[in-house]
Order: C-alpha cells, then sequence, then structure tokens
C-alpha cells in the first residue's frame, strides 16, 4: 500500500506516521498473533536424536509418557492423556463421555468447541456470555435446557476461568456432564487451582500458536480414572491388546516429536508466562487512557499465561471502530484478529441451522463486533509493545484523515476481494 496514490497524498497533509497515511509500515515484517515460542532448541535436538537412536516415532512412547506425567503434575490432577490436537481430544472426550442429542456451549468461541460436537451429530446449543468476563452466563444456560440436553461445554475462553461454581451447580442439579475446553488455560488458576482438576475432564489445546505448544497437540486431563481409561482406548483405535480391540476408537496418538517439543516448552515456560505478563502491563499503560479502548483484565491473584492480548473498542466513546482499529494495524503490517467474530452461530453450517440464534445473543454479537486482538509473546520486546500502543494513539488523534484513508482505499478493496470471492456468472460471460 506504501507509495499508492491514496497513500503519498494523504501524507502531504498529515504528520502522523502511520502507514495508511502514507508513511512507510512500521514494521518490516508480519507481525503476527500466535508467533509461536520456540524454547531450547539443543534440548529439543537431543530429544528427538534420542528418540531417533530407539526409532521409536509415536505410538505412546516414552517422550508422549513423560509429558503426560509432567502435565499431570502441573496442574495437579490424576490423569493426562496427550492426544494430536486439541480438536481431536474433544471430539474423543465428548464421545467419552458419552454425549448425544443437544449440548451447550458458548458462541463466543473457537469454531473447534462447536464442530467438535457437531462431528459427532450432536446438536452444539450456542449460549450468550457475561460481557464483562467473555465467558458463557450460566444464567441463561438453564434456560436452553431441554429433554434432550446431555451436557455443557465451557471454554475458559482467552485463559480467564468459566464462572465454575455456577456451572456445576447447575449439571448436579439437572443431572448433566459438564466438561471444559481449556484450550486457552493452560497455566491459568481458579480459586488457587489449576485448570485442568474441573469439571468432569478439561481439554487443552498445544497448537503452535498457543504459548506452550507441541507444534500440534492437545491433551485430557481428569481425576477420573474410569474416563480416562477410556480416553485412551479411543485415542488408539480402540486396541486393549494386540490384536484385541475393546472399544470404537480413533487415532489421536500424540507423536514422540511433538511430545519432545513440549517437554523443552515445559523447561521455559515460566520465562515466557513472565514476558506476556510485561507485555500485558505495557499494553495496559499505554492503551489505558485512550478513549474507548480497554485492555482485557485478568485476576492477577490467579495464575495466568496472558498470552492474549483483548482489546475492546466501544464505538460510543473511540473516535475510530475495531474494524478501522484493525485496517489501521494492518497498514502497518500489524496482523491484529477479530477473534472470535462473528461468533460461531454465524459460521456454517450452524449460520443455516440456525438462522434466528443471533436473537438469543445479544451480548455475544455486541462484543464480538468490539473486540480485537494484539501480537505479544516472546517475539514482542518493550519497544515493540511501544510501537504498537503508539499505532492507536497515533490513529485516534488522526481520525478524521484515517477514516477517510480507509474509506478511499474501501472501494479497491471491496473489489479485490469480491473478484476472488464471486464464481463468474453467465451475464459475466456474455459481457466478456
Ligand atoms: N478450542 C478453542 C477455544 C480454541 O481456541 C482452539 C484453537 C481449539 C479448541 C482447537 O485446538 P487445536 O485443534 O487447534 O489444537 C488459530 C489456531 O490455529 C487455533 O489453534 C486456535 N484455537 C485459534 C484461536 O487460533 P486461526 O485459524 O485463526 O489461525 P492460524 O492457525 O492460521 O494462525 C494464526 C497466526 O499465527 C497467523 O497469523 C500465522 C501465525 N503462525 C501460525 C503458525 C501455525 C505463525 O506465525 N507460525 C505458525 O507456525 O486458528
Amino acid at each position: 500500500m506504501t507509495g499508492s496514490p491514496t497513500a503519498r497524498a494523504a501524507a502531504q497533509f498529515s504528520a502522523a506516521p502511520l502507514a495508511i497515511l502514507g508513511a512507510e509500515p512500521r514494521f518490516e515484517e508480519n507481525l503476527h498473533i500466535g508467533r509461536p515460542n520456540v524454547g531450547d532448541r539443543d534440548h529439543f535436538l537431543r530429544l528427538v536424536n534420542e528418540m531417533f537412536d530407539r526409532r521409536w516415532l509415536t505410538n505412546v512412547g516414552p517422550l508422549s509418557l513423560e509429558l503426560e506425567k509432567r502435565v499431570a503434575d502441573y496442574v495437579g490432577v490424576e490423569h493426562c492423556v496427550a492426544m494430536c490436537n486439541g480438536t481431536i481430544a474433544l471430539e474423543i472426550a465428548v464421545r467419552a463421555a458419552g454425549l448425544s442429542g443437544e449440548v451447550i456451549v458458548p458462541a463466543y468461541t473457537f469454531v473447534a468447541t462447536a464442530h467438535a460436537l457437531q462431528w459427532q451429530q450432536i446438536t452444539p446449543v450456542f449460549c450468550d456470555m457475561d460481557p464483562r468476563t467473555h465467558q458463557i452466563d450460566p444464567a441463561k444456560v438453564e434456560e436452553l435446557i431441554t429433554p434432550r440436553t446431555t451436557g455443557i461445554i465451557g471454554v475458559h475462553v482467552w485463559g480467564h476461568p468459566c464462572n465454575i461454581e455456577a456451572l456445576t451447580e447447575i449439571a448436579e442439579r439437572r443431572g448433566l456432564k459438564l466438561m471444559f475446553d481449556a484450550a486457552h488455560a493452560f497455566g491459568c488458576s481458579h480459586k488457587g487451582r489449576m485448570i485442568g482438576g474441573f469439571g468432569l475432564a478439561e481439554v487443552f489445546s498445544f497448537h503452535a500458536t498457543k504459548f506452550f505448544n507441541t507444534f500440534e497437540g492437545g491433551a485430557v486431563t481428569t481425576n477420573d480414572a474410569e474416563f480416562a481409561k477410556r480416553l485412551r482406548l479411543m485415542r488408539n483405535f480402540g486396541f486393549s491388546g494386540l490384536d484385541e480391540v475393546a472399544h470404537a476408537g480413533t487415532n489421536g496418538k500424540m507423536s514422540e516429536v511433538c511430545a519432545a517439543m513440549g517437554l523443552c516448552g515445559l523447561e521455559s515456560l515460566d520465562s515466557v508466562i513472565e514476558v506476556n505478563r510485561r507485555n500485558y502491563h505495557l499494553f495496559r499503560e499505554g492503551l489505558g487512557d485512550l478513549p474507548g479502548v480497554s485492555v482485557f483484565e485478568y485476576d492477577e491473584a490467579e495464575s495466568n499465561n496472558f498470552q492474549y492480548i483483548v482489546i475492546e473498542i466501544d464505538p460510543e466513546r473511540c473516535p475510530l471502530n475495531r474494524d478501522e482499529l484493525v485496517g489501521v494495524y494492518h497498514a502497518e503490517r500489524v496482523l491484529a484478529r477479530k477473534y472470535f467474530w462473528p461468533g460461531v452461530h454465524r459460521m456454517e453450517p450452524y449460520k443455516s441451522f440456525f438462522p434466528q440464534a443471533g436473537l438469543l445473543l445479544g451480548e455475544t454479537e455486541r462484543v464480538a463486533a468490539r473486540v480485537m486482538l494484539l501480537p505479544t509473546g516472546t517475539q514482542l520486546d518493550p519497544g515493540g509493545v511501544a510501537t504498537l500502543c503508539d499505532i492507536a494513539r497515533q490513529a485516534i488523534q488522526h481520525a478524521g484523515e484515517v477514516r477517510t484513508a480507509l474509506q478511499r482505499m474501501l472501494p479497491d478493496l471491496q473489489k479485490s476481494s469480491e473478484a476472488s470471492a464471486t464464481p463468474p456468472t453467465d451475464a459475466d460471460a456474455e459481457r466478456s
């Protein structure tokens, strides 16, 4: 975009060092949300060499068993079952719990939470959130229970715990299974207890974009020995012995190279959290006084991983809206994201199944239109955070020019996205 006629014209009347107004982008390369943290490479390569010497690459080898033990100790549970990714871990946990019919989940989550149900012909019933915490609202869960409901899956969005007590009380009183999608919450605690031990089971994602990663990976943690046994059978085709299959199953095993990555990552977990914590505080200081801009709050009396910098833009008070700010960041090569916009209920197949779902999801829709995420993690030093904060400050101070520049760019952007999204029609063919 730099060097385009629009940008050059804008640069002539603006002093703001913003790429959207014609300056050079502040970052030379794209800055991603979820850039992986990489631990001690020598340690990792040593473990991988040993793995090659053993010629044992997957199928619950010594590295994945060691990782399971270390994760179980870390979160303080009896059993950890490592899996190939968080989505399969969810699917297996849902199946092992015997869920069927309808299961209540938040609409404000990554689509995998709902897909893990839908994939097994279970209907996800979308529940609204508490806008203060972004977590599923227990009062609204109760209203969605029908004779077909068999369970509730809470999601600890951003690593902030759900209202675990209220959900537990409802599940017990109504005879429902309760599990948690804890994909964001490794290293987080609730009332001094680590996330991982609540409900029947909790499911972690160790995807590359998570602050702790095993390339691809995940785990189910539980204190229920029978449940853990079922999970282990199901993740390995149901094999209970050589040539002996005791259960329906799939392939959810974590490979040894992934487990090696996890074992290295555990060594640097505390230092990564420290970097995230530092960045989080710098973001709060750097953005806190901007009108209509707030940074999602974590309870600092608890353990947090601070892996997401979640910014909420109040369109009544901020001179730019969320989408405009995202546009400003993208011009600077900062790939800010709009998680979890537009809400899972507005994605397929759910939006075709439940076209009116939004009517019951007012808070979800309002929050999803206001939230954006900025990068953090070990890729970002304090100078980088200061630059990210300055971009928002400059954009807000020059909101009028920024909006004009964005609007000038809009027809071009629309044209190019329509061209790539719309298949040619017969009329197009005739015209050409
Ligand atoms: N439940 C919840 C609540 C979840 O948030 C997730 C996953 C799951 C369940 C399922 O767990 P997994 O099956 O994934 O283990 C990303 C992640 O892929 C996904 O794991 C995560 N949640 C979700 C919140 O974010 P996308 O499709 O939005 O982004 P993606 O993966 O294309 O990458 C994000 C950014 O990271 C990009 O700008 C590129 C950058 N990146 C990515 C990779 C893989 C890198 O810089 N390096 C890399 O190696 O889903």
